[in-house]
């Protein structure tokens, strides 16, 4: 298969000035024409539009049907030689979106007509220009049934609405904003809606819509609410209005991604727009607000600022990370937030940095432009961007904003116009900088301290390195911003006075390291201060800092910085997990560093400690991050850590965790606030840890949480406890919430998680089994995400010894892939981790691969991604 390369780029050859759609839906064929007016920019360059699909009907241009001699038609493209140098150029195609099984271009989900164009879909409707350089101004009316479809969207205005008097109707929509076609969106059906409005800062008001299948509007609030929040705070934190009368979010069922930012009709997986607190966990509440709120400010960055190419993907989608970060941060907890972005980052960015498939933020590079939509591109990008707004703090960093737009608002750029907007208004420098974008890779730095009493000197010795990826086997220094500062015996800050420190416009000390070693002196230093560095982790980078354990539980206890705080606790379970993995390989008894316990126990009973903060506390490594870690993934001796480390807490703080789970179970229980959903958290964490010691008193009041909880977070973190056991606890919990929400797929979704996640030694028979349940449906991208996938991620079972759970994931990946490349693509990532597999497993993995790769017909997708195993 071939690749395509960003050094390739061209700019197109053409402009189109505006371009009419008039889709024709019928059940059994769609019709769609398409009418552009087209300008040529090359000299003598021949028409060239993708195509990958759709049945040409007829082509004309200025009026006149060209015959097949005229124009070359192959399996991607339509090609016509001669061509004037403005001309109207109209195309009929026809599609049938009821047999698209791939989820791409039009379908149908549920009897809904609905698009997905993003990335390179567009060219499965009709044959364009589909690139996001070349933006134009969309006309588009949808013809169809009045009965089955009182519902036709598209993007910007709504004109008006005709009755065709035969039962049909047809809707006319104009877009006033230019755009790429991949932000081009169709909706046709019947649906429920609610509406609200939002009046900007200038005065505008705004129609708010939410669309979803009829009974489930009182399900939509929960997204209304958190559009408005984040139309506000685009305005407050960055000046930004919303451009146009209306804003519509669609719930599909049938979604192969979250959600699709397309212009003013963003298109959602249903799962990340219905929530009550029946039907949705704290964690969905949560997931929906910062969805919804990625999806409006894309409106931004994204839409009216768009792509040159797709190798810039992350110029949209890492600055609208940041920005969805920024603003969850202020929505629930500054600190909190932080540390879940980088527990996600860690999971799944530094994997993906540390394994076959790397690549850079900006990629020069791929088979398959669907598989860039990667949590490099995604969320190291948006580390790249708040690097940024670290060394020229947050005043530097939006006035570089406000630059950005004044530069390239209606334009189409790249990540370097992004870096020189940023930088230049605040006279920096961004070259070596953009190495972040250039390189791939999770950077080392390595911290060396010294003290000398009698100079009452400090030095800080940096190195940096990292190590090679595919395609890159030597990197050079990359300009990387540490946040740092020293301590005194209480834990206060010291100023410091050091060459290479200075403080960015927030007030905080930064060290630029831009060379592979660095030497920092500080002065005045009456005491060996201790070291707090990465600080807010200000650098996606790994720190391989040989600490003393006293320092790290002093930090544990005492850093001003709530990041650090628990990044050194982190730091120092994650060295005892690798202690207990060690002995467990060499079957040694599994005991426990009593100090760790102990200071967990403390924090505990620390009254000033937020909830919110406990459970970040309370948290272990996940073992996706310990198998990066490890040098053999040697599943049952993750089993062992594990259960030992956590069965240790659960006996040392089994007072603190019990007054814990008393203190916040019961309370508040239908309120979904951040505040007391970190509430929740806790006590069910509580609850997680006293249930490893399978105390019959604990297991009842796990019980009776599944019997009486009043929102779903309860019933779910109960039902997860019991999935663990082999006792009648676990089948009756199981069967009554089949019973309750067999009819409702988002929220049995849940059911077939819990067991796919369950630890338990016959996780993958059930698997197996639950494929074939009636309630699973191998077409539809949820059902498949929440039992294959999340098997997939079942480290401990996913590569049990025992079992062979390669060969039946390896048949769900060949099987899915024919029907839909972009689902079967996702379950790709189970083997990352074939090369950290002991031999004989190893070699179980890499044949089943092969297997895979071996299917001729296997897509693009797949392919670059397994591929690159072998
Ligand atoms: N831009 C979409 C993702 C589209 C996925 C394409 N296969 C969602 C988002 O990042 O906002
Ligand atoms: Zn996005």
């Amino acid at each position: 298969q071939e690749k395509i390369f960003l050094k390739d780029y061209k700019s197109p050859d053409f402009t189109v000035d505006n371009v009419n759609l008039d889709f024709i839906l019928n059940e059994d064929f769609c019709r769609v024409i398409s009418q552009s007016q087209v300008r040529k920019t090359t000299p003598g360059a021949p028409l060239l539009l993708n195509g990958e699909g759709p049945k040409l009907i007829s082509i004309k241009v200025d009026g006149k049907a060209l015959d097949s001699s005229q124009y070359e038609l192959t399996s991607e493209e339509l090609m016509v030689k001669d061509v004037p140098d403005q001309f109207t150029l109209e195309i009929e195609t026809e599609l049938q979106p009821q047999n698209n099984t791939a989820l791409e271009g039009l379908y149908k989900s549920n009897g809904i007509f609905c698009t997905q164009c993003e990335a390179q879909s567009f060219r499965t409707i009709t044959y364009f220009w589909d690139r996001p350089d070349v933006m134009t101004s969309y006309s588009v009316t949808i013809e169809a049934d009045k009965t089955k479809y009182p519902v036709l969207l598209s993007n910007g205005d709504r004109l008006k609405v005709e009755d065709l008097g035969n039962g049909r109707h047809k809707a006319y929509w104009k877009d006033p904003h230019k755009k790429p076609c991949y932000l081009f969106a169709l909706v046709a059906g019947d649906l429920g809606v609610i509406r609200d409005t939002f009046t900007t800062r200038s005065g505008r008001k705004v129609n708010l819509e939410v669309y979803a299948a009829h009974g489930k509007q009182d399900r939509c609030h929960h997204a209304m609410e958190s559009l408005k929040k984040s139309m506000k705070w685009d305005e407050e934190a960055f000046g930004l209005e919303y451009d146009l009368n209306d804003y519509m979010i669609v719930a599909i069922d049938d979604f192969n991604a979250g959600a699709m930012e397309n212009k003013g009709l963003n298109i959602f997986n249903s799962r990340l727009v219905l929530a009550d607190t029946a039907s949705a966990t704290d964690t969905d509440f949560f997931s929906i607000e910062s969805v919804v709120a990625h999806e409006y400010f894309h409106n931004w960055t994204g839409n009216r600022v768009t792509l040159r190419d797709w190798f810039q993907l992350s110029l949209k989608e890492g600055l609208t990370v940041f920005r969805d970060q920024e603003f969850s941060g202020d929505m629930t907890d500054r600190g909190t937030q932080r540390i879940d972005d980088v527990d996600g980052l860690r999971a799944a960015q530094f994997a993906e940095d540390a394994g076959t498939n790397a690549h850079p933020v900006r990629p020069d590079s791929c088979m398959s432009v669907d598989n860039f939509f990667t949590s490099t591109i995604y969320e190291k990008g948006a580390e790249v961007i708040r690097m940024m707004q670290t060394i020229v703090g947050r005043k530097g960093f939006r006035k570089g904003m406000d630059e950005y737009f004044r530069r390239h608002d209606g334009q189409a750029v790249t990540t370097e116009d992004f870096a020189a907007a940023i930088s230049e208004p605040n006279g920096k420098d961004f070259t070596q900088f953009r190495r972040w974008y250039s390189q791939a890779g999770t950077p080392t730095v390595k911290v060396q301290e010294a003290y000398d009493a009698s100079k009452k000197e400090y030095t800080l010795t940096l190195e940096q390195s990292c190590a090679p990826t595919p395609g890159q086997p030597t990197k050079e220094p990359f300009h990387i911003p540490l946040m740092v500062a020293l301590l005194d015996k209480q834990g206060k800050e010291l100023p410091l006075n050091a060459k290479g420190v200075h403080t960015n416009s927030d007030g905080k000390y930064i060290i630029e390291l831009r060379e592979a070693r660095e030497v920092y002196t500080f002065t005045g230093m009456n005491e060996k201060p201790v070291l707090s560095i990465l600080r807010e982790f200000s650098a996606p980078v790994t720190l391989q800092w040989a600490a003393a354990a006293d320092d790290l539980y002093f930090l544990v206890e005492k850093d001003p910085d709530s990041f650090n705080r628990r990044e050194m606790a982190q730091k120092l379970a994650s060295d005892i997990y690798s202690d207990l993995i060690a002995k467990a390989r060499k079957k040694e008894a599994l005991t426990v560093e009593p100090r760790f316990l102990k200071a967990l126990n403390a924090l505990l009973l620390d009254t000033k400690a937020s909830p919110a903060f406990k459970a970040k506390m309370l948290q272990l490594p996940s073992l996706h991050v310990l198998a990066q870690k490890e040098a053999v993934l040697d599943a049952n001796a993750f089993y062992a850590a594990r259960n030992a480390f956590r069965t240790a807490i659960a006996k040392e703080c089994r007072q603190a965790l019990l007054d814990t789970y008393r203190q916040y179970h019961g309370v508040e229980t239908k309120n979904h606030d951040s505040k007391v959903g970190a509430h929740r958290r806790l006590k069910n964490m509580a609850l997680g840890y006293l249930a490893e010691t399978k105390d019959p008193e604990i297991l009842k009041l796990a019980s009776e949480q599944y019997w009486k909880a009043e929102n779903l977070t309860d019933r779910m973190a109960a039902m997860a406890i019991l999935a663990e056991l082999d006792s009648p606890e676990r089948t009756k919990a199981l069967d009554h919430f089949y019973q309750e929400w067999k009819n409702d797929s988002v929220v049995l979704n849940k059911w077939f998680t819990v067991q796919a996640t369950s630890l338990r030694p016959h996780t993958l028979d059930e698997v197996k089994a639950l494929t074939k349940h009636p309630a699973f449906n191998i077409t539809n991208p949820n059902n498949v995400y929440s039992l294959l996938r999340a098997f997939g991620s079942n480290l401990i079972r996913f590569n049990d010894p025992q079992t062979d759970a390669f060969k039946f994931y390896a048949d769900c990946i060949i099987e899915i892939d024919a029907k839909n490349p972009q689902v079967a693509s996702r379950l790709c990532a189970a083997f990352n981790f074939v090369q950290k597999l002991e031999p004989a497993m190893k070699d179980r993995a890499l044949s089943e691969i092969k297997r895979i790769v071996a299917v001729e017909t296997l897509s693009k997708n797949s392919r670059e991604l397994l591929q690159s195993a072998l």
